[in-house]
């Protein structure tokens, strides 16, 4: 299914948007939650879209034909596609936008979930504007590595390559990789994983858009940007790591959110 690169709504219901869920072995806690959110937002939408990073690792599709690795992210991901699958068939619209975790989702997936894929930079036009889509991993410029790291993963021979070879390999692979990152962010300044401002400001101009919805950057938030332009930030979801310890105050354990776009605009909903 080719993604597509920009969409119209006419406006009926308001879209919601989730991105950056990392869903899987890591943050077990998180999958129940979701769950119940995303059934929540099934109820009372009729557009859905995911930003990418639903998953913390997606290795393929054939996960899902299998219990042993990755069983967390598996036992996840056959209920979310059980749930969009329920909503797209009662004419619900789902969007998937791949984000750099889980950029490996594809052709199995998308059938069995009923979502659909969209472009790195989707357009979307409701309600008279138009907003410019991203996961947002685009736009951290200043962040050398990640950029490089981006082009060859993304890159379609590499990845028919890693996809050839054996489900085992491919999850011991994301499994250095997810450590390797983790001591990389370690020693990066923070400013250097944050999206590039006045690449934002191009992106915006060259799509003629009001704005800029993305995730990513785990800074949910409105951000002013020149000439009235407006960029948004979606919610990014994680579990405390230690539930006793934060009982005090947050007996859930959890914490996320959405973005919600109405005729007057994007609206950031937190959830915990
Ligand atoms: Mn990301």
């Amino acid at each position: 299914m080719r993604p597509l690169n920009s969409l119209v709504l006419d406006g009926a219901s308001e879209p919601l948007f989730f991105s950056d869920v990392h869903l899987g072995e890591e943050c077990p806690l998180l999958t129940e939650p979701f769950l119940a959110w995303l059934d929540k937002a099934l109820a009372s939408s009729k557009t859905v879209f995911i930003l990418g990073d639903l998953f913390n690792a997606w290795i393929g599709d054939d996960l899902l034909e299998q219990d042993r690795l990755f069983p967390e992210t598996v036992r996840a991901a056959r209920a979310v596609c059980q749930k969009l699958k329920a909503f797209t068939e009662a004419e619900g619209a789902a969007y998937f936008m791949a984000g750099n975790r889980d950029f490996l989702i594809g052709p199995n997936f998308f059938k069995r979930s009923g979502l659909r894929p969209i472009a790195q930079e989707c357009l979307l036009q409701f309600a008279g504007r138009r907003w410019l889509l991203c996961h947002g991993d685009h736009l951290c410029i200043d962040d050398r590595p990640h950029q490089d790291l981006r082009s060859r993963l993304l890159s379609p021979s590499w990845q028919a390559e890693f996809l050839a070879t054996s489900l085992a390999s491919r999850a011991e692979f994301a499994t250095t990789l997810r450590e390797k990152s983790q001591a990389a962010k370690a020693m990066k300044a923070e400013e250097i994983m944050d999206v590039n401002r006045d690449e934002c400001l191009r992106r915006v101009r060259h799509h003629e858009c009001l704005g800029l919805i993305h995730g990513h950057t785990h800074r949910p938030g409105s951000y002013p940007m020149a000439e009235g332009l407006m960029r948004w930030v979606i919610p990014d979801w994680y579990a405390r790591p230690n539930q006793e310890k934060y009982a005090g105050y947050d007996s859930a354990g959890f914490a996320g959110g959405f973005l919600r776009l109405t005729g007057a605009g994007p609206e950031l909903i937190k959830v915990s």
